[in-house]
């Protein structure tokens, strides 16, 4: 691919979140990012220059009115030593978004372009700045959602998966030279490789690519957090447990059942794992139009969610109505919280023991905070059996390298059977040179250009 013409464009964009603020930046990127900014930008100085890696105060003027738009800093990055290899403009203004905004119009007005979102790294993938797993990671540490999240997105941007990825990438490509050097000469020139040899080589990579694919649930959860969905009937502490996990009194708890209607969502770090909490209207039968459109999407809440906690009043023999609970997944994680212990259990907990593990079953009195430290264990456990080690290892996280690694290893084992039904050299090179462009497609070594494009569209704009 030739990148030349995606580079070509000078680019702008406001880099910093939009409201108001101490200071807010516009960024240029390309190869008249200098020339651009000093249209409008007065150092005061006899000859306005801009020298790279130098800070500069001076104004934001409109160059046809000689209207003071703001005070300004400037910083000159001249590529390559920059974030995107290009010559890289930024303009610190006050954050605000009327000044940001007319700095941004006389940018383009002077011959920039707006860029698209993600377009600076895409330039900093182009330039061979950084590979495109590490691009890609820019995106998750902005977006981290605990400190763990943020461990595992940097490591990867510091390039620990693309290391990783190359290492098994050289040695395909390591074992297809010695397979492609027999099919080229001929048999007594260099002996054949034994078919137990050929096993472990194709063997070694295969048992690496599917030890990174085992990581990827976790990682999933550090990049996007685990969806919990606390559902049940009405009255019985949903929202209460929102509160207790969140430390704040976010939803409202009142003794009147229906009291929630709306889904309310909210983020909690629970040891360093992401937890996207969703309380939800209780589940009964309803003749109110807005509370039962409230028990449809606690339906379909439950449905998108990665684990439920079904809450129950344990102190009723009912448990607080179950009649109305919708028939749960099999296969979906959940934990059941029997609450309001502290006025006795009166519901008969083996009418849950066909469907609960003793274990996912847990008493509460989350009026006395009762049983909580019980819950976040579980849950822990529940989505990771226990060990949470962000340090040692390499985790991917995203769908697209899950992807990747999965086809890889699909063509590695078409490989083992070739060698396995002694097929010739030949057939086996095809598979391992599939694998190997399914690894490429990581790095961005093999990937085509429109995805390249998908890929950072996914980003925010200016960076
Ligand atoms: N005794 C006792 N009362 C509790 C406990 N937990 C919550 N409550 C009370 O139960 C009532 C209902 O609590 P909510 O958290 O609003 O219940 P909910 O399940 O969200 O109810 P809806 O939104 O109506 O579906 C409130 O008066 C709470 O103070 C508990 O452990 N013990
Ligand atoms: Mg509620």
């Amino acid at each position: 691919m030739t990148p030349d013409f995606l580079m070509e464009d000078t680019i702008a964009a406001i880099s910093t979140p939009p409201g108001e603020g101490g200071i807010g930046i516009v960024r240029i990127s390309g190869k008249d990012a200098k020339r651009i900014c000093l249209t409008f930008f007065k150092t005061g100085r006899k000859n306005n220059e801009l020298e790279p890696r130098r800070v500069y105060y001076g104004n934001v003027v409109d160059p046809d009115s000689a209207d003071i738009i703001d005070e300004a800093v400037v910083l000159y990055m001249q590529g390559p030593r920059s974030y995107t290899t290009q010559d890289v403009i930024e303009i610190n203004c006050h954050g605000s978004p009327i000044v940001l905004k007319r700095t941004l119009e006389l940018a383009i007005s002077s011959g920039a372009r707006l860029a698209e979102p993600g377009e600076f790294t895409m330039r900093a993938f182009l330039g061979g700045r950084m590979d495109l797993a590490q691009a890609e990671a820019v995106m998750d540490v902005i977006r981290a959602k605990t400190d763990d999240s943020r461990r595992v997105a940097l490591s990867q941007l510091k390039g620990g998966l693309s290391a990783k990825i190359n290492e098994l990438r050289e040695d395909l490509i390591d074992f297809l030279v010695q397979l492609e050097a027999r099919i080229d000469f001929c048999e007594h020139d260099i002996p054949p490789l034994e078919p137990e040899y050929k096993t472990q080589r194709i063997g070694k990579v295969l048992e690496e690519a599917k030890n990174i694919l085992s990581g990827f649930e976790k990682g999933k959860i550090y990049r996007e957090g685990i969806r919990v969905c606390i559902a049940g009937p009405p009255n019985v502490g949903k929202s209460t447990l929102l509160n207790t996990l969140l430390g704040e009194e976010r939803a409202i708890v009142t003794h009147i059942p229906g009291t929630t209607r709306d889904k309310i969502e909210e983020t909690v770090n629970l040891k360093g794992v992401p937890l996207v909490l969703a309380d939800t209207a209780g589940l009964r039968e309803t003749g109110d139009l807005v509370e039962s459109i409230g028990i449809e999407k606690t339906i379909e809440s439950i449905n998108n969610s990665d684990l439920t906690i079904l809450v129950i009043d344990g102190s009723k023999p009912d448990g607080g109505g179950l009649d109305f609970l919708p028939q749960l997944p099999p296969d979906k994680k959940t934990l059941v919280i029997l609450n309001k212990s502290d006025l006795g259990i009166a519901f008969d907990k083996t009418k849950l023991s066909g469907a609960y593990k003793p274990e996912t079953i847990i008493e509460t009195s989350l009026l006395n905070k009762k049983g909580v430290e019980k819950i976040e264990d579980r849950i822990l456990n529940l989505v990771f059996g226990g060990g949470l080690d962000t340090s040692s290892e390499i985790i991917i996280s995203n769908v697209r390298h899950r992807d990747a690694v999965a086809r890889c290893t699909l063509k590695l084992e078409e490989a083992q059977s070739s060698v396995a039904a002694d097929m010739p050299d030949d057939f086996i090179t095809i598979d391992l040179k599939a694998a190997l462009d399914e690894l490429g497609e990581i790095v961005g070594k093999t990937t085509a250009g429109d995805l390249i494009h998908r890929i950072f569209a996914d980003f925010c704009i200016g960076k």
